[in-house]
């Protein structure tokens, strides 16, 4: 039986090319969509079908609901997968796809919503028992309210936008006299990026690591957690390394941690893929922060230490198959480590488009190389900057170092300048090589500081 006989992707790159390889081992047809200038990508080369939506110009392509909608439609596709990004968390978009009749590969339009208004995800957690950060009971209108409410949890506290996300609409307050200001601020930011200026308080947490659990869930009770990520290394909210398990998660933690990411999915009625993301301090007290209700870069990480397929598995559960494994059946094997390669300055991260005119990436034992690009490919700077994931695996972390340093070693771009150097330094630096990192450790790194000050070093002194 097949689950589809037809899954339009309403992406580019690599992860429309991750989709395209879960749809050919399923038997699936794929369709592609493209821009104007993407004639030649590479994801549109491998679909069995493509359809050109539009100018380059996002909410003209990507971003185009309707476009999007009559492609699906001419080519007969039933089902339409996101990946991440664009409209993959538009409960609009969710909705549109239902009206036309067309399976939306993920959660429902609610849980989407839900998800999107982190005040209110806090507040279902909050209510159903997962750990949130001391702070407010939903959003709160004021500057006087917010100020009395940072004063009863005491300073500092971070105002953060309601529909926020990758830092944007945040504001972190040390003292009383800074809390009016920075309310305005965030108010004003959140208005900009997000058309809502809504906020809400939390107490501000340093240091810290940033921890995530996937969850995968079939809309029939199932619940299953494939254990967590550890994505503490990132630059101004973009995540350059992840790892699982983390460095710091003994079996112990894990268990917590992956039962609080199925009770907070439970919270939401979750269906299909999803992560949730914690916050972790210095004492391994762990505190509910967003849920992501996509499939996510940082993945295969994941799916190189559980073999799960994460994509085949979104797939079959939009089409109503209860999950085939319980939660008894996932085992953690080894190690697993995912860099980021952008096509950016390594030392300023400006990002660098261009034509490649050399390309050679590493293979061999406990490599995966997911990317979309080609010799001769000419990176766009309409799009974001990524354009590779290497991701290794090996039977610990230690080897795993090895194998990524071997990899980078391998990998050849030229052409245009990318971020493998910066990988390079990361992955000899002592406190990323002692697995002692947290949010700060590359602004450190940058100021010349790592491992001087503030590091995490996850014992008490
Ligand atoms: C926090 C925090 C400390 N305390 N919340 C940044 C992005 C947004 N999604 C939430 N973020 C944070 N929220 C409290 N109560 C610190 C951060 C934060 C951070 C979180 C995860 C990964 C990197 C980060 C870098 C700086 C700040």
């Amino acid at each position: 039986m097949k689950l589809f006989k037809k899954i339009l992707i309403a992406n580019r790159g690599e992860i429309a090319i991750r989709i395209i390889r879960a749809c050919r081992e399923l038997d699936i047809k794929t369709v592609a969509i493209f821009s104007d200038i993407e004639r030649d990508a590479m994801h549109v080369r491998l679909a069995d079908e493509s359809i050109c939506i539009g100018p380059a110009v996002l909410s003209s392509s990507y971003l185009n609901i309707p476009a999007i909608l009559s492609a699906a439609e001419v080519t007969d596709a039933e089902a339409i997968h996101p990946g991440y990004g664009f409209l993959s968390e538009n409960p609009q978009f969710a909705e549109a796809c239902a009206t036309s009749g067309i399976t939306f590969i993920g959660p429902s339009t609610e849980t989407i919503k839900s998800g999107g208004d982190k005040s209110k995800a806090r507040q279902i957690m909050k209510r159903k028992g997962v750990p949130v950060v001391p702070g407010s009971d939903g959003p709160v209108v004021t500057e006087e309210a917010a100020t009395k409410i940072a004063k009863k949890i005491g300073f500092p506290v971070i105002f953060k936008a309601s529909s926020g996300g990758g830092g944007r609409g945040m504001r972190i307050v040390h003292d009383e006299g800074g809390a009016a200001n920075a309310f305005h601020m965030a108010q004003r930011e959140a208005l900009a990026a997000f058309g809502n200026s809504e906020l809400y308080v939390e107490k501000y947490l340093n240091p810290i690591r940033h921890i995530e659990v996937q969850i995968i869930a079939d809309g029939k009770g199932n619940v299953v957690h494939l254990g967590e990520r550890d994505c503490s290394v990132q630059r101004r909210h973009q995540k350059l390394i992840e790892e699982a398990p983390s460095p710091m998660a003994t079996e112990k933690f894990r268990k917590r941690i992956g039962e609080l990411a199925v009770k907070a999915a439970k919270a939401m009625k979750y269906k299909n893929a999803g992560t949730i993301e914690f916050i972790v301090d210095q004492d391994q007290n762990v505190y509910f922060m967003e849920i992501n209700t996509r499939v996510q870069v940082e993945h295969p990480v994941t799916e190189e230490i559980t073999g799960v397929d994460i994509i085949k598995e979104q797939i079959k559960i939009a089409a109503g198959l209860p999950l085939s494994f319980k939660q008894n059946e996932i085992k953690i094997a080894g190690h697993s480590i995912e860099c980021r390669i952008n096509a950016e300055d390594p030392e300023k991260f400006i990002p660098c488009p261009g034509k490649i005119t050399f390309f050679h990436q590493p293979g061999g034992p406990g490599i995966r190389v997911d990317t979309a690009a080609y010799n001769g490919w000419v990176v766009p700077s309409q799009y974001d900057s990524m354009i590779a994931k290497l991701i290794v695996h090996a039977k610990n972390r230690e080897e795993a170092i090895i194998r990524m340093k071997r990899a980078l070693d391998e990998f050849i771009i030229e052409g245009i300048k990318t971020t493998i150097s910066f990988h390079k330094k990361v992955l000899n630096h002592p406190d990323f090589v002692k697995g002692s990192v947290n949010t700060s450790f590359i602004e450190r790194l940058a100021s010349g500081d790592a491992g001087s000050s503030g590091s995490n070093d996850d014992k008490p002194s």
